[in-house]
């Protein structure tokens, strides 16, 4: 056998799974809270599987074991084990009860994992994080999802210091103790696995609400927090009654506690966490106001407040066999609340912004060294799996499997999936039984999306008849080869399609074996490598509309003209795709001036804009979006050796062609005609303007520099909220105005006690282009609110400046990866996952050119060398490199 460095240990298999041989029916904890450190007992009512021999085995990292008793009796030293983070224990039978007391220590825990604090010592708080496997690092246990137990907490502590406790599940009483000391107690009646457990104890504020079901349970809703941040929690606590109200009219989901708390931290490692009862979130997504909260933000806020809400069904009262089934509870989620923003929102808008959040992060990532499936089929560390694969991908493929069993047919089969796993850990192999059992239909077909990775490639060809009227649409598929899987099967592709005439009106479909015939819009499924559709009686030849709505999540490669591309971009009833047409020609346009080709798409892409640019009845916000090419990230991506200096200039160059074509003085007047109202309208009709004003100003500043810098400049000092603010610094500053350091100084002394209007401060300048980022980030690291300890302020400088600026960070002289990976190397001695998240910037390194390619490997190859890398960090590297 080989020593294997901390890095490298073997990996997990989904083929190995086997059920527990040990289950817990019941736990009881007892918590003894304190800054240095706290004492844990657990008792487990252990359940032993009849038909597996083993010894009981639980799971237990960085705990000092203060005390082992079996069945009351005092383990011998010689009846247990503890190597390896697994404790071994002989003599346990059925029915026997455990009982371990162990000392952590959670001032100390700078991985934001298990037990830690929040904050200072002397302010702070202390809270939890389990998922996915921080309940070892609490108290010995099963820790794996399919052991679901009851649970029973009591958390003691200083009254003074710790005057709230809270933990999952409902109230069941509370006590003086002696030296000053309080307890209180809460029993979950719900079955859950280990790391939905959570507690939070501290000084916190709170505000609350009552609520009562669809089916008549009293709850109270209460929302914590520190006390200089509680009035910013109202925003969250109206989305969460939005959320729960739609849960109740959409899928008849009711809450099932009598208390449901969410607490606000700022440190953490994630967005939110929905552990059952006691969701936790990291500050960003909870706070709102309109001084420090940006209109994007806003709608994060209400989404993420959902998502954790909707887990309470699609997560906790229904969990995860094994983490391999990840997706069954993430995938699914993230489509619930894509739905209810959807309902909340603009859906088309909403649409579009989850399309381009799956193109930059999903996309991207499927198409570089850490592709996956939604499903992996091994992992070495679980916590690099909470991916925009398992997350994005994985929603897609429920909104596919959605789309083609209509509304009615999915409402049936989730009834059907609630039910029939409700109090289970399931797999994605249940979930698809349940939905077509209920609608009579085969859905196994659909298991392939879940294995392969990649991202599918959609050829259309379209040949008109002219003579017998026809029109003949050939699809055809291939999946590019990943590591590990050279070939790839063909997926069900579903298409929901329309055909346009030249005047941009649908025609009447007909087509063979569909039953609908003279519908103007119709789906086709694609499950075989290559299959021909043939519309009849179509009069003329027509522009096809594809992937309406983007039904499935592959890359389209059609041959459309530039004038096609521009018809649909001028008529397309489908927002999504007609934002999509724009996309497709902004980046024929892009390609056009990059290898010096005709003009024919930058020409057609800047004459449709400046057409819809003048029409009076076109969202604010959807015209913001057209006008809006696709990214430097997603631009890369569709080339070889590329280079993200030349990609930047080049895009800036197409925008400065788009706002010549539409003109310094109607992008003006448009400016003016937006300019801030008086009163801050957070509704939809507010946020689009706010929206379409930020993008008209960044199109004049490329033409009218001086006069944009002036406008940008009044717009920072009068802005009535956060989205006008940060969008006229954000101006000043990425185009190097002079009036940006006075704008930027205003702001720091402003938000100076502001942490998350801060963390923006740090990251607008880390998005400055090109040359100069890299200076401005290592002057921003010496800044004295900036550290690596708290998550959201690495991110915001180190993670914005290595994800969101490719010209900045991708320098030839690969200076930009060595600093990023010194930081990693020291984020990793602190927090691992964050560590390991961050690396994923190198992502594209393959495709850069040459130059900078040898240099990011070198970087990257030099970090994995390192001595005592975190398992975390050394897998990221490990498959970056292979
Ligand atoms: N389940 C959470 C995400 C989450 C995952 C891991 C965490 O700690 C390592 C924290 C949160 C969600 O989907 O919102
Ligand atoms: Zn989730």
């Amino acid at each position: 056998m080989s020593a294997r460095p901390e890095h490298t240990p073997a990996p997990t298999r989904l083929s190995d799974y086997r059920p527990p041989a040990w289950r817990v029916d019941a736990v009881q904890l007892d918590f003894d809270l304190g800054i240095d450190t706290s004492e844990v007992t657990a008792r487990l009512q252990l359940r032993r599987d009849d038909a597996q021999d083993e010894p009981l085995r639980l799971d237990g990292e960085g705990l000092e074991l203060l005390s082992i008793t079996l069945d009351g009796e005092a383990l011998a030293p010689t009846a247990w084990r503890y190597a390896d983070h697994v404790l071994e224990i002989d003599g346990a039978r059925d029915g026997s009860v455990l009982e371990t007391r162990v000392r952590l220590k959670p001032a100390a825990n700078t991985a934001l994992e298990g037990l830690y604090l929040s904050g200072s010592r002397e302010a702070g708080f202390l809270l939890t994080q389990c998922e996915a496997q921080g309940f070892r690092h609490i108290t010995f246990f099963p820790d794996r999802p399919d052991v679901l137990a009851t649970y029973t907490v009591t958390l003691r502590a200083d009254r003074e210091r710790f005057p709230i406790l809270l933990a999952g599940g409902n109230p069941d009483g509370t006590g003086e103790l002696e030296g000053g000391r309080h307890w209180a107690r809460f029993v979950d009646p719900h079955p859950k696995p280990s790391y939905l457990f959570a507690l939070v104890a501290g000084r916190l504020e709170k505000i609350e609400r009552d609520y009562t079901t669809a089916d008549g349970h009293a709850v109270k809703l209460v929302m914590w927090s520190e006390a200089n941040v509680i009035d910013r929690c109202h925003y969250a606590l109206d989305a969460l009654e939005r959320a729960m109200r739609w849960d109740e009219q959409t899928y008849d989901r009711n809450y099932d506690l009598d208390v449901f708390h969410v607490v606000a931290t700022h440190d953490f490692n994630m967005g939110a966490m929905e552990n059952k009862g006691l969701n936790i979130f990291n500050a960003k997504y909870l706070l709102a106001d309109p001084d420090s909260t940006t209109d994007d933000e806003y709608r994060a806020v209400e989404a993420v407040v959902a998502h954790e809400y909707f887990h309470n069904w699609s997560g906790n009262r229904v969990t995860c066999r094994d983490w391999f089934q990840l997706s069954l509870k993430e995938g699914l989620t993230v489509f619930r609340e894509q739905s209810f923003s959807a309902d909340m929102n603009s859906a088309p808008l909403k649409r579009i912004e989850d399309v381009s959040l799956l193109r930059r992060a999903q996309f991207t990532e499927d198409a570089g060294p850490l592709a996956h499936p939604v499903r992996p089929s091994e992992y070495r560390e679980i916590n690099n799996f909470y991916t925009a694969t398992v997350y994005e991908k994985g929603s897609e493929l429920v909104r596919m499997t959605a789309g083609r069993l209509g509304r009615d047919g999915f409402r049936r089969g989730m009834d059907r999936y609630f039910e029939r796993n409700d109090g289970r850990a399931a797999t994605i192999e249940d979930f698809l039984t349940a939905l077509g059992e209920a609608n009579d239909i085969d859905l196994s077909p659909n298991l392939a999306w879940y294995g392969q990775a990649g991202t599918p490639r959609l050829k259309a060809r379209g040949d008109y008849d002219a003579a017998r009227h026809q029109y003949t649409l050939t699809l055809s598929q291939h999946t590019p080869p990943s590591h590990g899987q050279p070939h790839k099967q063909p997926v069900p592709i579903p298409v929901k399609l329309a055909l346009f005439g030249h005047d941009g009106r649908m025609l009447p479909l007909h087509l063979d074996g569909q039953a609908a015939a003279g519908e103007t819009e119709s789906v086709v499924v694609l499950d075989q490598p290559e299959h021909s559709f043939v519309f009849r009686d179509v009069a003329e030849k027509p522009v096809p509309s594809l992937l309406r709505g983007f039904s499935a999540p592959v890359i389209l490669e059609c041959d459309y003209a530039p004038h096609e591309l521009a018809l649909l971009l001028t008529h397309d009833v489908d927002g999504f795709n007609r934002w999509e047409a724009g996309q497709q020609l902004a980046a024929r346009a892009f390609d056009a001036l990059r290898d010096g080709g005709d003009d024919a798409a930058p020409v057609a892409w800047c004459d449709a804009l400046a057409a819809l640019f003048t029409l009076a009845e076109l969202d604010d916000a959807l015209l913001a979006g057209l006008l809006t090419p696709p990214g430097e990230l997603e631009l890369a991506d569709r080339q070889p050796d590329a280079d993200p200096a030349r990609i930047h200039a080049l895009r800036q160059s197409l925008l400065q062609r788009l706002a010549s074509r539409i003109g310094a003085a109607a992008l003006h007047a448009r400016y003016q005609s937006l300019a801030a109202p008086t009163e801050l309208d957070l509704g939809a009709a507010g946020q689009g303007m706010r929206r379409l004003k930020r993008r008209v100003l960044e199109l004049l500043a490329l033409i009218d520099a001086e006069r944009a810098h002036a406008l940008a400049a009044a717009q920072y000092d009068n802005a009535h909220g956060m989205t006008d603010r940060l969008a006229a610094l954000d101006v000043l500053v990425r185009n190097q105005a002079t009036q940006g350091d006075a704008a930027l100084a205003h702001f720091r002394a402003r938000y100076d006690d502001n942490a998350l209007a801060l963390d923006k401060w740090f990251m607008v300048q880390a998005q400055i282009p090109g040359e100069p980022a890299l200076a401005r980030v290592q002057a921003l690291e010496a800044d004295p609110k900036f550290t690596l300890k708290n998550p959201n302020r690495a991110r915001a400088l180190l993670g914005t400046f290595a994800s969101a600026n490719p010209s900045g960070f991708h320098r030839a002289d690969g200076a930009g990866y060595v600093l990023f990976a010194e930081r990693l190397a020291q984020l990793d001695a602190l927090n691992p996952q964050i560590a390991a998240r961050l690396a994923t910037a190198f992502n594209g390194w393959k495709r850069l050119e040459p130059v900078r390619r040898e240099a990011a490997r070198e970087a990257m190859a030099q970090l994995l060398g390192r001595p005592a890398l975190s398992r975390n960090l050394g897998e990221i590297l490990g498959n970056m490199l292979q």
